[in-house]
């Protein structure tokens, strides 16, 4: 594994211009295992003259759709074929278990390239007959230098969702990941090159949010400007790229409600709950963390989750069988700490789990919370469901749509009546109903409020990822 981690600019490693490095450290051991280049504006700058050297003069906008689908369908084979490498990185960085990685963010990356090559070449524009004197059409121009700002949380597959479609439409990229999960970008970008995607399409560099994020952001040289992150800095990166006036997405925090109806499945309902709040430990904006549960149920439903909460399986990230690694950093564990420090004071009650050794955190259910306190209301992002019992419909809406965020949100029951009364009002990008995180490429993905701005998949990525273009023929 590397050692060193450079950028990744026009096709070529680059240390950093003035020569400082950050440590990556692994969150299951907490030691150094690698140190990664500090981007200076310097840094960012040459990466941002590679991208656009690379869209004004280099071959790929110029390509054809389906020829660029076939060098993203070469890098999807090349990220199946580095999976054990890849899931590493993940597992070494952020403390994603090597089993989970492997199984699910690794292919899951892969199909994101397959599918926006797909969707970029399969798809068709509109045409506006004008009577026998004009043609007139709707092109999609790629729009330029794309920024991509990516989070810790799950790097290569989150990265992978910012970087395929604006590459698929013919953009160049100029993607800064997160300081304490830089290795799977840095190692993508190898593998671009490899599957014969041209030098300067895919640049990387690394560094701090706050220096490389922030120039990368703040630079008159983008064009796009797609982030997935917290929604403090999501605030920052939208005052930069109004300062460029560039359009932006924000993918941000979410907060989102589960809510158990009293005719659910509650069998469903506990192992449903157990993966919405428990995976990546609890490291997942759309998990569904305020468990709304009817009063009917509540006990039985506690019981059951209590039960799933102890049966996953803590561990080196590295090891058969773990299904839960630790945090993704010490300060992830402070974060996470000081709201299970709260729980009491809020009037809840910690059923089971709580900080382990080093950045182990274990599945939490807490009972009993002021719906209205921090720990209901603000993310938490880490593995902490919150029990709310309530006792109509209308109650659980309201409850569920009591927050900043709009990002996700789970409805189980088994009345059709119910759900179609009840989805329409809850105030959320996405709604699962009786099932959790099934993602469908072509659908929008992003939130309400606190939760961000713009949706991306499938169509929604084309529209912002180009510049339509009408065009009237005489
Ligand atoms: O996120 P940041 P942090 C939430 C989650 C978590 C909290 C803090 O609640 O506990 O945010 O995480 C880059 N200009 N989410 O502090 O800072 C940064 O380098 C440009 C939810 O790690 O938002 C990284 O690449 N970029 C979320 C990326 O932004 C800047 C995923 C995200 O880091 C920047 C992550 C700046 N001024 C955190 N400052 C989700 N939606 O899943 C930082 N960055």
């Amino acid at each position: 594994m590397v050692s060193t981690i450079p950028h990744h600019i026009e096709g070529k490693d680059v240390p950093a211009d003035d020569g400082r490095y950050l440590d990556n450290v692994n969150p299951w051991t907490q030691e150094v295992t690698a140190t990664l280049a500090r981007g200076s504006v310097a840094d960012v700058n040459a990466a941002v003259e590679a991208a656009r050297r690379a869209f004004d003069e280099g071959p790929w906008p110029r390509w054809s759709e389906a020829e660029r689908s076939a060098a993203l369908h070469r890098l999807a084979d090349l990220v199946n074929a580095n999976a054990d490498v890849l899931a590493a990185a993940e597992a070494g960085d952020m403390g994603r278990p090597v089993q989970s990685a492997r199984s699910i963010d690794i292919p899951r990356a892969a199909d994101m390239f397959r599918f926006f090559g797909d969707h970029a070449a399969l798809a068709t524009g509109e045409t506006y007959p004008s009577g026998a004197d004009h043609d007139a059409y709707v092109a999609y121009r790629p729009a330029g230098v794309v920024a991509a700002i990516t989070p810790w949380n799950h790097p290569l597959m989150l990265g992978a969702w910012k970087i395929a479609a604006p590459l698929a439409w013919g953009n160049t990229v100029v993607m800064k990941p997160a300081e304490s999960s830089p290795t799977s970008a840095y190692l993508l970008a190898g593998l671009a090159i490899e599957a014969g995607i041209p030098r300067g399409v895919l640049n990387v560099v690394q560094g701090l949010g706050s220096e490389a994020g922030q120039a990368l952001t703040d630079s008159a040289g983008v064009d796009r400007i797609t982030f997935t992150g917290s929604t403090a800095t999501g605030r920052r990166v939208a005052q930069a790229a109004a300062g460029n006036l560039v359009p932006v997405t924000l993918e941000l925090g979410g907060k989102g409600s589960s809510i158990i109806a009293p005719d659910a499945d509650i069998e469903l309902a506990a192992d449903l709950v157990s993966r919405a709040v428990f995976n990546n430990t609890g490291q997942v904006c759309l998990a569904g963390t305020r468990v709304l549960v009817h009063e009917d149920i509540r006990d039985e439903f506690t019981s059951r989750l209590v039960a799933r909460a102890g049966a996953w399986s803590i561990g080196d990230p590295f090891a058969d069988g773990t299904t839960l690694g630790p945090l993704a950093s010490a300060e992830q564990h402070r974060r996470v700490r000081s709201y299970y420090d709260r729980v009491e004071a809020e009037g809840g009650a910690v059923l089971c789990g709580g900080p382990g050794e080093g950045n182990v955190f274990a599945p939490t259910v807490v009972s009993g919370i002021d719906p209205k306190g921090t720990v209901a209301q603000e993310e938490v992002f880490g593995p902490v469901a919150t029990i709310i019992g309530y006792e109509g419909d209308d109650q659980a809406v309201t409850l569920a749509n009591d927050t900043a965020y709009g990002l996700t949100s789970v409805l189980i029951t088994d009345s059709v009546a119910r759900i179609r009364r009840m989805v329409p009002r809850l105030r959320s990008g996405t709604v699962w109903v009786n099932c959790y995180q099934v993602r469908d490429l072509r659908a929008p993905m992003g939130g309400r409020g606190a939760s961000g701005i713009g949706r991306e998949g499938g169509t929604f990525s084309r529209e912002f990822f180009t510049e339509p273009q009408a065009v009237f023929i005489a």
